[in-house]
Formats: structure tokens, C-alpha cells, sequence
């Protein structure tokens, strides 16, 4: 007998299904245990987040070094941007848990992310000693640094994995950044290594987009030619090295798109962007069928002090995407935005393009109100076709907060929608709520990529 919800249980069922429900994390940073040091996790990587290195300089003091070269620092004054990221991690996590977690109350999301993290490791008497008056500043964060430092890291993907409820997450794999391409096998003849059964592939490739000929320059080295052509090669190689679920790009600031600008670049001069776009990125995503992912609207190096916590964002024009589909509908765009301002439109040329799916709530969006009004906004405009979210974690526990935050705001939104369905005199099931979340959280996503 299919067991029917009512109004009366409608929002707790919700709740616990979503609570429950196993999710496949679509974007993350977290990189596996054979990467090494890349792998970052941990207490002093938890509290060094670059959300919270944000935080930690919108209330020290203003750096006095950044804009007058001949101040003087006191002895014991807080430190200016450039000494703060001279600093071991270790120091770094010491100032911020003082100022962020001692000083003041940690109620920003991404301070709340730190104590919901530490509270599902079983770590909440710990944080508490560590945040309380009888531990001195140096000596606060030992023991929670002992009990990470016990973890084998393999081991430790799959707990966290288990505790987060996910199947899978697609990691980012940037062949630009020697450290990492350093862990891939040299190609041709490389066997693929094996990588964590949790973690896979995304090849990111922001240069192709951004016309970084430069960077794409020197990713060549000299095996490859300097042309399109060569470039065609280089990407199709990471392809073959690494097995990529999607290809991954961000638009630079004020992203624009001139169709038809693929074929220039063969000859003598250097490939323009419109090249490394059109007849780099797209050509080897047609040929591989291989989605393209973009993430839009970040304003990269708005604060270059603060190094990865001065992006900041902007209201994309989004006619770029438009023109996009409509001329490549044989390419599948994956597509998230930064702004709150571009979500609606977004949803608007989902419902147009069968090659546009729309995924996650990113980064400024990923914060407990705006998931909500995003999230019914989406099931208002797009059914079960999206996928609800992404964490894009850079540390391995980040998982954890950011699902748990998230399965939270998405569970009354869902529930909103599913009442307005029973007035409307639709009879509801359980399994058709477990259905619903499937899709929404990797399911939908899936069944684009298969497409
Ligand atoms: O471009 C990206 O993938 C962004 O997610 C990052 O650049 C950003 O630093 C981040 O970590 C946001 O959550
Ligand atoms: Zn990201």
C-alpha cells in the first residue's frame, strides 16, 4: 500500500527524507588522499577557509602596510595581509578561532560551519574547552589537533563521506597548477591512477575561457605547438589522463561571447579568447561529449591582499549564456551564478534550453536564506529538473556543514511546494517524495549527463 502524505505529515516526512536522502556533490575542491598535502583537512584547514580569512580581516584593525609604506608596525599589533599569509597555517587558525570564535560569537555561516562540523565529529566538549577561558591562546586548539592528526586519510574520505550521506563528489582538477598535474601520469602511455572510489574527475580549464594565452602558453611547455591545434591535443590528453565527468570553466568579470570566432588562431598570430573558446573548449567538449560546466558571475582579485577571500561578485549579463546555447545545442552546459539578481533569469533559460542544467546554490549563495528562496524558486520555475546544490568544499569536513545547512533549507521549500500540490488535489506519496529527492539532489544531474 502506498503510504499517502497528508498535511498533517507532510513537513515532517519532508524533513526526514531530506535529511536522509543519499546526495552525489556535483562541484567541490576536495582532492584525493594520493594527492598528498593537496588533500587539506582538518582544524587548522577548517578555521584558514578562506570564508572565514574574509572575516577575520573585516574586524582586525586596517593594515597599515597595505596602504602606507612608511608606517611601522607595534610589536604585538594584529598582522597586515602580507605577514598574516607568511605565517604558518597553524598561527593562522590560532588568530582567526581568537577573533572569530573568542572574541566574538561565530554566528556567520561559515563560523557555524566550523561548530556544526566539530559537533557531528562527536568534538563539541573539545571546541567548547578550546573557545573557553581556561585554555590560553597557543595551547587552545591542541587536542583538536590531536585527534585529526590520528586519521588515515583514506579511511577518513570514506567516514566523512558516510556521515554526509553522499554517493560520490566531483572534485577540481586543475591541469594549470604544476602541483597538481604533478599526481597525473605522464601521457601518452600513462595508465589512469586510481583515484578515491569517492571522488572524480572535473578537468578545469578557466585559461580557455577567460583568452589566457599566456597561462595556455606555458601549460603547453614544448610538446605541444603553440596553436589551437596543439592546444586541441593538450586538452584532449588531460582528457585521456583523467577521465573527466565534465569540462569546468568561470567567466571572467563582464563576460562576453562573440559567436563564430572559433576558426582564427591557426596561422601565424596568437589564438584569440574567442578561439581557445570556440575552437578549443567547446570543439574538444563536442568531440568527447563531454558537458561544460560554468560557473558565472565572480569578480576574481577584487581584494588581491586577501589572496582567494577577495573575489567578489557581480549581477552577470547572462545574454552571453543565451547566445551560447542557442548556437551550441549540441553541447550540454552545466551552469550555476554567483549573484541572487541572475537566479531568476537562469531558471527562465533553463525552461528554453534542453541543453542548460542548472545546479547549486554557490559560494554568496550558499548561505541558509538565500538556498530557500532560491530553492522554491527553482521547483516553482523547473519541477525536479535541477540540481538543488553543490558544496563546493575545500576541506574534506566541509562536507558536513554544508550538506546538513543545506538539507535543511531545502526541506521546507520542498514542503511549501509539495502543499501547494495537495490543494491543488494531488494525491502525494512517500516514494513519491523519495523519487522527488533523487533528482534533485544528483539524479537529475545524471540523467543530463546521460542525455
Ligand atoms: O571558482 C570556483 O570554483 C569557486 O568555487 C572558487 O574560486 C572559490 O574560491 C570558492 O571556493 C567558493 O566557494
Ligand atoms: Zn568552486
Amino acid at each position: 500500500m502506498p503510504q499517502i502524505l497528508t498535511a498533517e505529515t507532510l513537513d515532517a516526512y519532508v524533513l526526514r527524507a531530506t535529511l536522509a536522502a543519499e546526495a552525489i556533490d556535483v562541484h567541490t575542491h576536495i582532492l584525493p588522499p594520493t594527492h598528498g598535502a593537496l588533500m587539506l583537512y582538518g582544524i587548522d584547514e577548517l578555521l584558514t577557509y578562506h570564508y572565514l580569512v574574509a572575516e577575520l580581516f573585516m574586524v582586525l584593525p586596517l593594515d597599515a602596510a597595505d596602504g602606507d609604506a612608511d608606517s611601522v608596525r607595534l610589536p604585538g599589533a594584529p598582522p597586515g595581509t602580507e605577514e598574516f599569509f607568511a605565517w604558518p597555517k597553524e598561527r593562522q587558525a590560532e588568530l582567526i578561532f581568537e577573533e572569530l570564535f573568542v572574541k566574538r560569537t561565530p554566528l556567520s555561516e561559515a563560523c557555524c560551519g566550523v561548530v556544526s562540523v566539530l559537533q557531528e565529529l562527536g568534538l563539541g566538549a573539545k571546541l567548547r574547552e578550546a573557545a573557553g577561558a581556561g585554555a590560553t591562546p597557543g595551547a587552545r586548539l591542541g587536542p583538536l589537533r590531536a585527534w585529526f592528526a590520528a586519521k588515515e586519510p583514506a579511511a577518513y574520505v570514506e567516514e566523512i563521506f558516510r556521515l554526509a550521506r553522499l554517493r560520490y563528489a566531483v572534485m577540481t582538477n586543475i591541469p594549470f597548477a604544476p602541483a597538481e598535474a604533478e599526481h597525473w601520469p605522464a601521457m601518452p602511455g600513462g595508465a589512469a591512477p586510481e583515484v578515491h572510489a569517492r571522488l572524480r574527475p572535473a578537468l578545469r580549464v578557466d585559461p580557455l575561457l577567460v583568452g589566457d594565452w599566456a597561462a595556455v602558453r606555458s601549460a603547453l611547455g614544448t610538446a605541444y605547438a603553440p596553436t589551437v591545434d596543439g592546444c586541441v591535443q593538450w586538452v584532449r590528453d588531460w582528457c585521456a589522463r583523467m577521465q573527466p565527468v565534465y569540462l569546468m570553466a568561470s567567466t571572467p568579470h563582464g563576460f562576453k561571447y562573440e559567436p563564430g570566432a572559433g576558426g582564427g588562431g591557426s596561422g601565424g598570430g596568437e589564438p584569440t579568447g574567442g578561439a581557445l573558446l570556440e575552437g578549443v573548449l567547446l570543439r574538444v567538449a563536442r568531440e568527447l561529449k563531454l558537458p561544460v560546466a560554468l560557473k558565472v558571475g565572480a569578480v576574481r582579485g577584487a581584494n588581491p591582499a586577501v589572496r582567494l577571500a577577495g573575489d567578489a561578485v557581480e549581477v552577470a549579463d547572462l545574454s552571453f549564456l543565451r547566445a551560447l546555447c542557442a548556437r551550441h545545442r549540441d553541447v550540454k552546459f552545466l551552469v550555476t551564478v554567483l549573484s541572487r539578481e541572475n537566479q531568476h533569469e537562469l531558471c527562465v533559460l533553463a525552461r528554453k534550453f534542453g541543453n542548460l542544467h542548472v545546479y547549486g546554490c554557490w559560494w554568496f549563495c550558499n548561505n541558509p536564506s538565500i538556498i530557500d528562496a532560491t530553492t522554491r524558486m527553482r521547483l516553482e520555475m523547473l519541477g525536479t529538473a535541477f540540481t538543488c546544490q553543490h558544496s563546493d568544499a575545500r576541506v574534506l569536513e566541509q562536507l558536513l556543514y554544508k550538506w546538513k545547512h543545506s538539507r535543511k533549507a531545502v526541506a521546507p521549500a520542498l514542503a511549501a511546494q509539495y502543499r501547494r500540490l495537495l490543494d491543488a488535489g494531488w494525491e502525494l506519496t512517500e516514494a513519491d517524495v523519495t523519487r522527488d529527492l533523487e533528482l534533485l539532489f544528483g539524479g537529475a544531474y545524471e540523467a543530463f549527463l546521460a542525455k
